[in-house]
This record gives C-alpha cells, sequence and structure tokens, in this order.
C-alpha cells in the first residue's frame, strides 16, 4: 500500500484544543499545551490527529463558530504555534488534521458584519441564506425549520439601531452561526482559498463540520418534523430534512477533491455526515469526493450485538460499492463517552460506571479490529465517564441554554482531561479553575496513575494499537464473521500473506467458551478474563469472560 493511502487503516486521535492541555495557566487548553504532549501521542501509537477548530472565534459554540478562517483564537495560540505544532507532529510521524466549519460562519466574520452594514437584498447578504418574512408584517420566518441547538432557525435581519428589518436569516445551530449560501461564487472561492492557505502550511487533511448540511432544497419547503423517536437518533430525524443530505452537495467536495490532489503528497477529507443509512453514507466516498466520513450509525448501535452485526454489514458492503475504507468511532466532542453510553443502568437511571468501563473496552478492542480506519476521541483511553452533574452556571453548550436545559449536555464530554496529580486541575495546567470544573474523584484516571500500569485502559489502548500496527491482517482487508451465538460478534481478519486474526467481543454476562480452532494465542484481551482451559472432551478450548473482547491469532 502506497504511504500515501495512509488515511485507509489510520488510527485518528481526536483532540478538544480547550480540554486538552493548558500550556498558560488560563484554565483553557491551547496550541502549546497540545505540542508539549505529542510524545503522550506518539507513545499512544496514533497515526493522525483531528484537532476541533482553534479559529479565531467567540467561542459560542466551542470553536464552531468561526471568525477569521486563517487565524488562530489569542486564547489558544499564534499561526507560528500551529507551524511549530505540524513541525514537531511531522517530526513524531503524527499527520494534522484541521477542522473546517463550511455550513456557517460566526457572525463576528467579516462578511456578516459587511451584510450588517447593507440593505438585506444585496450582495453582502447574498452569502448568506436570507429571505423576506411571511404575513403582512413580514413578522413570521419564512419557513418552519429549527435551529439543531433548539428554537427557530431564523432570526431577523436588524437594522443598526436594532430594529427588524422584515428579512430573516438562517441559522441551523446557534443566532450567532449564519448559514452561508452555497450557491454563491463568494463562498466557493473563499472555503477552496481557505483550504489552500492550510494546505500550504503542511496540514495532512480537514474534517469536515456538518458536511451533509451545506446544501438545502430549492425553494427552502416547510418540513414535516417527525418528532424524536424514542431512541432519540440523530440519524433518523435526517432522513429525508431539506436542509441535510440534498445531493447538490456533492458537486462541492468533488471542487474540493480537485484541491486535495493537487498536493503532493495528496491532502484527505474527512466528512461529518449524519446520514441515516450506509448506502447514502457511501455516496460521500465516491471516488472524486472525500476519502473518509464518519459512520455514526456504528456509534449508535451501542452495546447491542444484533445492531452492532448489521450495521457492520451494511457499513462494510456499502463501502466496498464506491472502494473506500469504512470508518469507525464510539465517542466524540457531541456524545455522551462511550463508558457511560454503554453502561447499564439501574431502576433510578443511576448507570453501572465499571460495567460501563468494562464495555466501553470491549467495544474499542472489537472496533479497532474492523476494517478501515478508527477515531479516537481524547480521554476514551484513560477510561473517563462522561461528567454529568456539571452545574448549569459552567454550562456552555448553547443547546442547553437554547433548550431551557432539557438538552445540550455536551460539556459533559469536553471536560479537560486528566494528565497527574491527586486533585484538579490534574496538571491540566490551570491551577484548579479550567474553563469547566474537573471532578474531584479523577485522580485514579490520569495519564500518570494509568501508564506502565499493567491492566489500566491506557495500556490496554497502546497495547491495541500496536498489535494493530504489526499484525497485516487488521486494518483493510477482509473480514469474515465467524458463528457462534447470539450475543457473541466474532470475525476472522486475513492478511494479504496469508496471516489471520480472530476477533471477538462477548456481549453477554456469561462465560463463553470458544472453539480451540479460533486460536489460542491471545494478542490483546479486553479485561484479564480470558483463559485457555487445558481441556475438556473435545479439546483445549478458551474461555471468555463476560463482556469481554479479545484478539487471537488464528
Ligand atoms: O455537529 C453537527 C451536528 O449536527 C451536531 O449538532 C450533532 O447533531 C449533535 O451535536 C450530536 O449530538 C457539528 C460539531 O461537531 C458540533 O460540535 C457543532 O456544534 C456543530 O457542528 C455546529 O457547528
Amino acid at each position: 500500500m502506497s504511504p500515501n493511502d495512509w488515511w485507509r487503516h489510520a488510527v485518528v486521535y481526536q483532540v478538544y484544543p480547550r480540554s486538552f492541555a493548558d500550556s498558560d495557566g488560563d484554565g483553557m487548553g491551547d496550541i502549546p499545551g497540545l505540542i508539549t504532549r505529542l510524545d503522550y501521542l506518539a507513545d499512544l501509537g496514533v497515526d493522525a490527529i483531528w484537532i476541533s477548530p482553534f479559529y479565531t472565534s467567540p467561542l459560542n459554540d466551542g470553536g464552531y463558530d468561526v471568525a477569521d478562517y486563517r487565524s488562530i483564537d489569542e486564547r489558544l495560540g499564534t499561526l507560528a504555534d500551529v507551524d511549530e505544532l505540524v513541525a514537531q507532529a511531522h517530526a513524531r510521524s503524527i499527520r494534522v488534521i484541521m477542522d473546517i466549519v463550511p455550513n456557517h460562519t460566526s457572525s463576528e466574520h467579516r462578511w456578516f458584519r459587511e451584510a450588517l452594514g447593507s440593505p438585506p437584498d444585496s450582495a453582502a447578504w447574498d452569502r448568506y441564506i436570507v429571505r423576506e418574512g411571511k404575513g403582512a408584517d413580514r413578522e413570521t420566518p419564512p419557513n418552519n425549520w429549527r435551529s439543531v441547538f433548539h428554537g427557530r432557525g431564523w432570526s431577523h435581519v436588524r437594522t443598526a439601531d436594532g430594529s427588524p428589518t422584515g428579512y430573516w436569516y438562517l441559522h441551523l445551530f446557534d443566532t450567532t452561526q449564519p448559514d452561508v449560501n452555497w450557491s454563491n461564487a463568494d463562498v466557493h472561492e473563499e472555503f477552496v482559498s481557505t483550504l489552500r492557505f492550510w494546505f500550504d502550511r503542511g496540514i495532512d487533511g480537514f474534517r469536515i463540520d456538518v458536511a451533509h448540511g451545506l446544501v438545502k432544497q430549492d425553494g427552502l419547503p416547510d418540513y414535516d418534523y417527525v418528532e424524536r423517536s424514542e431512541s432519540g437518533s440523530i440519524l433518523e430525524d435526517s432522513a429525508h430534512a431539506p436542509f441535510w443530505d440534498q445531493d447538490g452537495v456533492h458537486e462541492i467536495y468533488r471542487e474540493w477533491r480537485r484541491v486535495a490532489d493537487e498536493y503532493d503528497p495528496p491532502r484527505v477529507f474527512c466528512g461529518e455526515t449524519w446520514v441515516p443509512n450506509p448506502e447514502r453514507l457511501a455516496r460521500y466516498q465516491r471516488p472524486d469526493e472525500l476519502h473518509t466520513s464518519f459512520n455514526f450509525a456504528y456509534l449508535e448501535a451501542g452495546w447491542d450485538a444484533d445492531a452492532m452485526r448489521t450495521s457492520i454489514d451494511d457499513t462494510i458492503a456499502n463501502h466496498a460499492k464506491v472502494g473506500a475504507p469504512p470508518t469507525w468511532v464510539l465517542s466524540n466532542h457531541d456524545v455522551v463517552r462511550h463508558r457511560t453510553r454503554m453502561a447499564p443502568v439501574d431502576d433510578d437511571g443511576e448507570p453501572d460506571l465499571e460495567r460501563g468501563l468494562r464495555r466501553a473496552r470491549a467495544a474499542t478492542v472489537f472496533t479497532l479490529s474492523l476494517p478501515g480506519s478508527m477515531y479516537i476521541y481524547q480521554g476514551e483511553e484513560l477510561g473517563l465517564p462522561e461528567v454529568t452533574d456539571l452545574a448549569p452556571e459552567v454550562r456552555q453548550d448553547p443547546a442547553w441554554h437554547r433548550s431551557g436545559g432539557t438538552d445540550g449536555t455536551r460539556d459533559g464530554c469536553r471536560v479537560p482531561i486528566p494528565w497527574s496529580g491527586d486533585s484538579p486541575s490534574y496538571g491540566f495546567g490551570a491551577g484548579s479553575a479550567s474553563w469547566l470544573p474537573q471532578p474531584t474523584s479523577w485522580a485514579g484516571l490520569s495519564v500518570e496513575a494509568e501508564r506502565g500500569v499493567d491492566g489500566s485502559t491506557l495500556e490496554l489502548y497502546r497495547e491495541a494499537l500496536r498489535v494493530r500496527r504489526v499484525e497485516e491482517a487488521l486494518g483493510e482487508g477482509p473480514f469474515t464473521w465467524l458463528d457462534h451465538s447470539a450475543e457473541v460478534l466474532a470475525a476472522r481478519r486475513t492478511g494479504a500473506e496469508g496471516s489471520s486474526v480472530v476477533s471477538i467481543v462477548n456481549l453477554s454476562d456469561e462465560v463463553v467458551h470458544l472453539p480451540a480452532g479460533w486460536g489460542t494465542d491471545l494478542l490483546v484481551a479486553s479485561s484479564p478474563d480470558v483463559a485457555v482451559m487445558s481441556t475438556d472432551a473435545s479439546g483445549a478450548f478458551l474461555a471468555l469472560g463476560p463482556e469481554t473482547a479479545a484478539w487471537l491469532r488464528g
């Protein structure tokens, strides 16, 4: 495989920069802090980092509200810091993927400011999605679209003195995140030249925020909202919406791919695509579009053998049709950390976090054996749980405030990670006052507490990543299910040179026996509960503990 194909089987580590490492003690992580921790990431064994946005931003949505796509927020660093980061990461063979936000700008972006000083039907406003209100007084928004962060999806365009004009601008997210108009030529030019700006500085690729949302259906028709299902799946909601997954969006990625392919080595894209099924997802990975996209259906399958199996089958089959490698992800900065999400809950709704950790470790080990690339979210390698008891006054997720505290709990996975010591900020670097407070119970979950400790989650991740790198059967390549029982998923991976690895996850709460023919040489296990039993009437077999995953040399 050509080195340019690194992304086909990479392990990519997501850095949420404000919460990773704080070099200047202001309570917010920054680029220099990240640079000081690159050795940690190299030692963990990741191939690349994807860094959530660090551009100049009012931080109304954690930096996903970009005021200037070519400068760095002064709280997070400088352009020189980014250049240094790229150099230092590359020196450790770690690629750097940035995050681009093309669906909306911040309302502090120069374009929006220019528009605010111009009449609503002027060229300056054409870069955004602006329409006249309905009704004689134009007091009704142009259609019924809602903001993902709750409330209506439109706000008044106001004159300099604050009075409403009868025109409205669309914002699928916060009011300070106006959607841009991808029918406007300036928008195309600006984003292409932004891509070049960063590619020229040596950035290896981009994760594309809300990649499925850039194009809106002609005429902006009302949407027949289906109230959220019990599962609360975002994917179901997005199936027919006139603002998601419109066919026209693919033309944008063809344009971007041509730009990425001009570089040596070619730069890569990963789309954030909340689309309802693997068939729609695979369309983004056609050969002249994005290299990869997040596979959220698998994330949403949770700890459920049937749902995982179906999602894996559908993902692999649909990606094969377009010749693209699948991707896998269990946690990110928008979802409840998988230790907590997978934990069984008792009658009072309290999660059993010990079993949650057991399951999360098993799910990770199994997922790392699937063909394609894998995304890891900072802190999952430490086994961090979701922080569920943040006080309302420290919360920053705009959806929390817009929903009156009924939704928008994303701060709980964004709490700064613990590096060392017994109390906040656990070596994060902020005295004790990080921008989101850390729990007092995290001393045992710090990097220092877990490094070199047999059986720790950090050592499990390091070992799994090491084995994944050296076993040619893992990574891209054939994947064949092996039969067992309803709550056991088992598959054989085969390498081009004939080696094979059997990967098993036991989702039941009982010990299961595995046939000896699957291999008895244990490569990685998510818990110590796996043993080769010498013999019974049928010969040697393996006993695999409840909620445990293992890789065996086949
Ligand atoms: O998320 C896109 C998105 O649709 C999310 O709102 C998602 O539906 C939700 O968070 C899942 O719980 C991206 C970013 O990842 C997110 O952090 C930003 O807030 C959002 O775009 C707006 O830029």
